[in-house]
Order: structure tokens, then sequence, then C-alpha cells
């Protein structure tokens, strides 16, 4: 069949909305309409040429949500009509690292999905013959897309798709990295460096599960009022202070109970660790750091008790913990609505990522 879809030609240029070819699904794939998908800096970070991971010509996109519209021979657990989130981190239920119940990095296809293809190692997509790569096993900056049957969450049909399909990364990234991977407790002192669309998730997490302080540090002021209305009750803005680490240590007592870094800078990551309390403080890189950048700090920082630990989609079991944060969406617990501060058509698609540039937006939806 046909699908539009907005495809990167290579690094550094704009998308180029495109009609592309999509083979149908083979044994164990799904088809699904994409009916919305958000904008993550990850999508970002691959355009711009880098992620060392980053392949082109390439379909991206990993934060959607559609419907199933034909499934392929042997799969059981969804069918036409049922609405599912792609997971970019799926859940097969019996690899070695799902049997463990230690993480949630399903390595059932992350080795295909890493080359950009399917599990049989080759791409459904293609434009006149010339196969075009997916993405993060998702790609849903197309209208229609092929993804295994262990890599999507099928979730209620009362769910708005443009307001959840940002479940399918950032609010399951944020929430879930202070639930699942950090476990803050309730009068935890938290610290969030970068309050965009990560970073905001995991303040409201915080304020979820009760933390005390929950002190937001960014270079954006325009990021402070909505970081409050999400519970932040201190910013810190690091141009105003001679040193951040210290500021933090004066405010919270001896330093931070967590931590977590939504940016991606290597020197923040530091400060995020050295920020935590000694003898227990915790600090959670969330953050992808550019092609080739090393994390560095003093073993002393550890010797004294910090621990140092990263969290991909928050920790999250996709096809487990998606649809029951989809229910809390539903059910008032989080919220998701002012987040999305931008809706736009694919053909915008591009204005999209420049507003995440210039900071202007949190999330921008695009709705197909
Ligand atoms: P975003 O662009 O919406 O937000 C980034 C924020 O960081 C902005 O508010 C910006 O002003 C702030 N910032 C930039 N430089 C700063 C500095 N020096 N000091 C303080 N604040 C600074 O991006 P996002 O979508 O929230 O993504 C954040 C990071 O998380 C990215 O690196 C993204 O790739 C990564 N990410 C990781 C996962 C995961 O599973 N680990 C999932 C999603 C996104
Ligand atoms: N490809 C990059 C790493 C990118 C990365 O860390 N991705 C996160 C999800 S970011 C979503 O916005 C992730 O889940 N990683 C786990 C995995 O298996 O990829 C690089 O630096 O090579
Ligand atoms: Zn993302």
């Amino acid at each position: 069949m046909k699908t539009r879809a907005a495809v990167a030609w290579k690094a550094g240029a704009p998308l180029s909305i495109e009609t592309v070819d999509l083979e149908g699904p083979k044994a164990g794939e799904v088809l699904v309409e994409v009916k919305a998908t958000g904008i993550c800096h990850t999508d970002q970070f691959t355009l711009s040429g880098a992620d060392p991971e980053g392949l082109f010509p390439a379909i991206l996109g990993h934060e959607g949500a559609g419907v199933v519209v034909d499934v392929g021979p042997g799969v059981t657990t969804l069918r036409r009509d049922d609405h599912v989130i792609p997971l970019y981190t799926p859940e097969c239920r019996q690899c070695k690292f799902c049997l463990s119940r230690k993480t949630n990095l399903c390595q059932q296809i992350r080795s295909t999905q890493g080359r950009g293809l399917m599990p049989d190692a080759t791409s459904r997509f293609s434009l006149d013959g010339r196969p075009i790569l997916h993405y993060m096993g998702t790609s849903t900056f197309s209208n229609y897309i092929v993804v295994p049957e262990i890599a999507l969450a099928k979730i209620r049909p009362d769910a708005p798709f443009d307001k959840v399909c940002y479940i399918g990364c950032g609010v399951t990234t944020g929430v879930g990295a202070v639930l699942f991977t950090a476990k803050v407790e309730a009068g935890a002192n938290v610290v969030v460096f970068g309050l965009g669309g990560i970073g905001l998730n995991v303040i409201q997490g915080a304020k979820m599960v009760g933390a005390g302080k929950i002190i937001g540090v960014d270079i954006n002021p325009a990021r402070e009022a909505m970081a409050r209305q999400f519970g932040m009750t201190d910013f810190i803005n690091p141009k105003d202070v001679p040193n951040v680490v210290d500021t933090i240590v004066q405010l919270t007592d001896g330093g931070a109970d967590y931590s977590f870094e939504c940016v991606g800078n290597t020197t923040l990551m530091r400060q995020a660790l050295e920020c935590c309390h000694k003898g227990w403080g915790k600090s959670v890189i969330i953050g992808v750091a550019g092609a080739g950048q090393e994390i560095s700090t003093r073993p002393f920082q550890l010797v004294t008790g910090r621990e140092w630990k990263g969290s991909a989609f928050g920790g999250a079991r996709g096809r487990t913990d998606v649809p029951k944060i989809v229910d809390w969406y539903m059910d008032g617990k989080i919220a998701i609505d002012p987040l999305i501060t931008h809706t736009l058509k694919l053909e915008e698609i591009n204005h999209g990522f420049e507003l995440m540039e210039r900071g202007e937006s949190i999330r921008s939806v695009v709705v197909y």
C-alpha cells in the first residue's frame, strides 16, 4: 500500500513529505494506522546526526498512537480496530531480559531494530524500489506502519490519540523514571535538570509520589511557570547562581535524595550526581548525550554513597505498564493536555522541530 510519511533523507536536512510504499505485515507483525505522534528531542538528536546509531534514509518518530488495521499470520493478542501505542522498548515476556524481572530492556528484536529493520532484517518501507529504514522500531512519522506484535501496547478505546501518543515516550519516560527506576518515596527531595517534555513529567511523577522539595533547573526562564503548575517548589536558573551544586546542597540541607538529568548534557550529568546527598543520593540519567561523549566524576562521589544510574523508557514494561498509564491519564491522576503546546499537520512537522529548538514548545503533536 501507499502511505504519507515525513522522510529523513540525510542528517541535518529538514524532513520531506513523501508518499512511500509500505509492504503488509508478515508473521507476527501488525499494520497500524498512526493517528497522532509527538515530536521528542530524541528525534531531533537523530536528525541532527549526533546519534551514533542514526541511519538514513529513515522515517523517524517514536511517540505515537493509532489503530490496528490488519494483522499478519500468528498474531494472537491484537485484532483489527484495537487501539495501540507503538513501543520502542518492546515486551516479549520470553527473552532473558524480560524473564529477569530486573529490566524493561527486552532484547528480542533489539539488533534488527537498531539497524532500522524489521525482525526478518528487511524494511517494509520503500520509495521507487529503494528501501527506507525504520526508526526505533516505530517510525510514527508515517501515517501507516508495520510493527511487531510484541512492540504494541493495547490501550482503551476511549483515550484520545492526540494526547495519549505522548505516553509512547515522554510521559512514560519521566513519570516512570520516578516510579519504576528511582522508586522515589514520599518526602524525598528531588532535583530535575531540564524542564522540557521529559523533565516536566519527572516533576509530575515526583508530585504524584509525595516528594518533599521538587527543585527544577533550566536555562530557559519561560519553563518556570509550567513547572510550578506541575509541582516544582523551587526554580534555579544556572545563569543566576554562582554554583548550581552548592545552591542545591544548601536548599536541601546536604543534597538531593534523587536527581534526574533530562537534557543530555554531560556537564549537567556530573552536577546532577554531585548535588546528591552523601551516603544515599541517587542520580538518574535520562538525557541522551551526543556521539562519543563521556561522563566523569571523582570516584570518591560514589565511594561516599551516591549512586549513578540510567533509565530508558522510564523503566516501564510497555505492554504491561503503558495501558495503566493511559488509565492514570483518563482518571485524572496525571496531566498531559497542558504539555501539548502545539498541534500540527504532517506538512508542518519541520515547524515542530523549530519550535523545540527555539524552546517555544513543550510537546508538538502531529495529527494525521
Ligand atoms: P526538550 O528539548 O523538550 O527539553 C530540554 C530542556 O533542557 C529544555 O527546557 C532546555 O531549556 C533545557 N536545557 C538545555 N540546556 C540546558 C542547560 N545547560 N541547563 C539546564 N537546562 C537546559 O527535550 P525532551 O524531549 O524533554 O528530552 C530531554 C532529553 O531526554 C533528550 O536528551 C532526549 O533525547 C532524552 N530522552 C531520553 C529518553 C530515555 O528513555 N532515556 C526518552 C525520551 C527522551
Ligand atoms: N541511539 C542512541 C541512544 C538513544 C537512547 O538512549 N535511546 C533511549 C530511548 S530515547 C527515547 O526518546 C533508549 O531506550 N535506549 C535503549 C536502547 O536499547 O536503545 C545512541 O547513543 O546510540
Ligand atoms: Zn522520545
